[in-house]
């Protein structure tokens, strides 16, 4: 069946049979049987619906896991095959869209995966970026950023007939909104509706990713969180949220009028689960277009109210939105006087100044307007969660302890198991049956096979493929050879110092002058890293810029290259994820404990066996829990303690520095001529200044912790009954992170939808 209607595609297409057909040909007409066959689906319906607002939706490719969820993944390799192609090369073909930063974009894909997948009903609302993220190049050993185009004449995306007019004061602008069906497994569909700006001009683009940023007309939806380290760009990320949540407001009322719901029962009839606070202004903007409907302030504000959720995916200060008054005037000067009422409100009610919505400085806090307007507010992991109720948002707490709940993230294990590890996968099913598809816990049946060295060993054999996959694949895109027998250490995320890829880089110049004393390690090590760094963020590309050089610097040392390697990927993303993962040993989650709100690479790596290094930090405390602290290494000092170094302001790097010999010598080694020869000074030296005298990270004060943990890890390793059992443990234990448990309780708990 599905061989005729693939056959008849590219007949139509292109007047061949599919064994005639390149890889880009076979593309796109599996996309066509794809769409073809998802237009065939029933779209999901609940008695409720959730619209999940993000300005992110990290989604990936979609082709693979398009066939997965429509159950058509094997039978579309099996005729691939017959005809003398590879599914995986197919795959390469397909732009991948970056329409988000890291974690929080791709927990939004992973959700409205799950959301399908149950069966639920509701759609995403977010931006189609033309360019997304940048990509990232390295050139000279620094990043630089280059567009990053994906859309094509034929793709996932699909036009659609509705328009809204978007009014930013007296300027009107026209957006469109764009599908992209999203398929439940084995379960009918729902729809990421993607607005666009209908006068977007591509062309304004000069180099890499420089544009006019007042140009609203023609750059709104451009670049995903554009430069906005001037005021120009503040505005430009003003005007793309309220775009979005004006083009989402007005798509969502219209569907209630078309369904002949009234709008005084919205809340009964939906709810809007708002994504960090990108998306805010939705609460206003709801209370404006029903006062355009004939409903009067008080009650718009109730109903609006009862309509939506927030949720906080950081506590870092800098990352918690404050607009200036000022610029929302400009922006949106008719949501101004309605902001301003909602002060009013909370001014009338509460003497606290910290929970007002407008401080002293005329600043907008985002936040707050979430946590008094909207019925429910939520954390990622325990850990977060109980940070914001007894420090961050304690305030909010105290007036309102029945909006707080947790929700410890997930993910998606069509995406993060069955396709990215289909060895793995596979194996799983031989040994306890596919229950655990659709019911993640069931994983844990895997324990029974603890003592049974055929597994242990099966395990292991499956890691050894992936990394020598992974081997091959750096060797064709990068050009460096990697040992496939040494230890994969793999640290992948967004580079920021919270993060501490410069801690990671430590231990590397650690290592590195080990090697040279003669201390050699008995098992050879890769260190891999990925990561993009915001173009204006100076210290996180100067830590890129150093790891570049120490790269090299090994590189092109024969005596230390032997027994460890380097390498950072470069343009870090999805698709680059899903070939690392599944190929890692030891996951590095090593953030500054209390920064981390949850970390989501952290689950997908130990669903495909990798043991995590980290710190007490969001879900890693989850997992410690699960797998027991024998099958996780743990260091570094605890959130309470780092909370009240914050408080105390007692924390001093260059002590550490003084009082230990190693740390000296690892951190003077940033600005040793060894180092500077292959990069820049000013750089490194600023990387060298920031350590000694700020450290804002406290890099410093978990380096020797983090240095003796990894050691044993590495140790440890040789272990192999003891590692393989370990990682058999993890991968058991990880069903509890999948992205359905968190949708089933974000359901349960807070929309309620069925
Ligand atoms: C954004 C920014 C942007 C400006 C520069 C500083 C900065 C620092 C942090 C952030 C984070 C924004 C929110 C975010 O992406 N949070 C991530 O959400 C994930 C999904 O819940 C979670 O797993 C990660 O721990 C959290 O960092």
């Amino acid at each position: 069946m599905i061989k005729t209607k693939l056959e008849n595609i590219t007949w139509s297409k292109y007047n061949k049979k599919i064994s005639e057909c390149t890889n880009s040909q076979l593309y796109y007409a599996i996309l066509e049987l794809v769409k073809n066959e998802t237009s065939k689906k029933n779209i999901i319906e609940n008695k409720k619906k959730v619209y999940y607002v993000s300005a992110e939706f990290l989604i990936g490719k979609l082709l693979s896991n398009n066939l997965i969820n429509l159950g058509l993944y094997e039978e579309i390799k099996k005729i691939l095959k017959e005809n003398g192609k590879k599914l995986s090369d197919i795959e390469e073909i397909e732009p991948e869209p970056s329409l988000g930063n890291g974690g929080l974009g791709r927990l939004a894909s992973c959700f409205l995966d799950s959301i399908a997948s149950l069966g639920l009903s509701g759609d995403g609302i977010g931006l189609n970026y033309h360019f997304g993220l940048f990509k990232q190049k390295f050139e000279n050993n620094l990043q630089k950023e280059y567009k990053n185009e994906w859309i094509e004449d034929e793709s996932w995306l699909q036009k659609t007939e509705t328009t809204f007019n978007i009014h930013f004061g007296d300027k009107k602008v026209k957006s469109r909104m764009y599908d992209i069906d999203v398929i439940g497994y084995e379960e009918g569909i729902n729809k990421l509706h993607l607005f666009d700006l209908e006068t977007v001009d591509e062309s304004i683009v000069l180099d890499g990713i420089n544009f006019d940023k007042e140009n609203i007309e023609e750059n709104l939806t451009l670049f995903l969180y554009p430069d906005d380290s001037d005021e120009a760009g503040h505005l430009l990320r003003i005007f793309q949220q309220y775009f979005m949540v004006s083009s989402g407001a007005q798509y969502i009322l219209k569907e209630e009028k078309r369904k002949g719901h009234k709008l005084e029962e919205l809340y009964k009839n939906v709810t809007i689960q708002i994504n960090d606070t990108h998306p805010t202004m939705i609460i206003p903007e709801l209370i404006y277009l029903l006062m355009q409907e004939g409903i009067r302030m008080k009650e718009a504000t109730e109903i609006v109210s009862k309509t939506c959720a927030y949720t906080n995916h950081t506590i870092l200060a800098e990352a918690l939105e404050k607009w200036p008054s000022k610029y929302l005037y400009k922006v949106v000067p008719h949501l101004m006087p309605i902001i301003e009422a909602l002060d009013m409100i909370v001014r009338e009610k509460f003497e606290d100044k910290s929970v007002y919505i407008i401080d002293d400085e005329e600043r907008v806090h985002m936040a707050h307007i979430d946590i008094h307007f909207g019925y429910s507010v939520n954390g990622v992991a325990q850990l977060h969660t109980e940070i914001l109720k007894n420090s961050e948002l304690n305030n909010f707490y105290k007036i309102y302890p029945e909006k707080f709940n947790n929700k410890t993230n997930g993910i998606t294990f069509r995406r993060w198991l069955l396709h990215c590890n289909n060895e793995l996968s596979d194996y799983i099913i031989s040994l306890i049956g596919d229950e655990y598809k659709k019911d993640s816990i069931k994983l844990e049946n895997l324990l029974k096979f603890i003592e049974d060295k055929e597994v242990l060993y099966k395990l292991d054999e499956i890691k050894s493929i992936k990394k020598k996959q992974l081997k091959d694949y750096i060797k064709a895109t990068q050009n460096i050879e990697i040992d496939e027998n040494s230890i994969f250490d793999i640290q992948i995320k967004r580079l920021h110092e919270y993060k501490r890829q410069q801690m990671n880089a430590l231990y590397i110049v650690y290592k590195y002058l080990e090697i040279k004393k003669g201390n050699l390690p008995k098992n050879p090590i890769t260190f891999i890293f990925g990561a993009k760094a915001a173009p204006a963020y100076i210290i996180a590309k100067d830590i890129i810029h150093f790891l570049l050089c120490m790269q090299e610097l090994v590189e092109k040392d024969k005596e230390v290259s032997k027994y460890m390697k380097i390498v950072f990927i470069e343009n870090y993303n999805v698709s680059k994820a899903e070939k690392l993962i599944p190929a890692c040993d030891i996951s590095e989650q090593i953030s500054l404990a209390s920064k981390e709100a949850s970390g989501t690479g952290n689950m997908k790596f130990m669903l495909n066996g990798a043991i995590t290094l980290g710190t007490l930090d969001g879900a890693n405390v989850e997992i410690a829990e699960l797998v027991g602290e024998e099958n996780i290494y743990l260091f570094g000092e605890k959130s309470e303690q780092v909370i009240e170094h914050y408080a105390k302001g007692d924390y001093v790097s260059r002590k550490f520095y003084e009082n230990s010999p190693l740390i000296k010598e690892i951190v003077d080694f940033i600005i040793d001529e060894r180092v500077i020869s292959l990069g820049n000074k000013e750089n490194l030296e600023r990387l060298y200044n920031e350590i000694l005298n700020k450290d804002w990270f406290m890099t410093l004060l978990d380096i020797e912790d983090y240095i003796k943990t990894k050691d044993k890890a590495f140790n440890d390793y040789l272990d192999r009954d003891r590692w393989t059992k370990s990682m058999l443990i993890n991968i058991a234990k990880a069903g509890f992170f999948s992205s359905d448990r968190t949708i089933k309780e974000y359901n349960e708990d807070i929309w309620k939808l069925k």
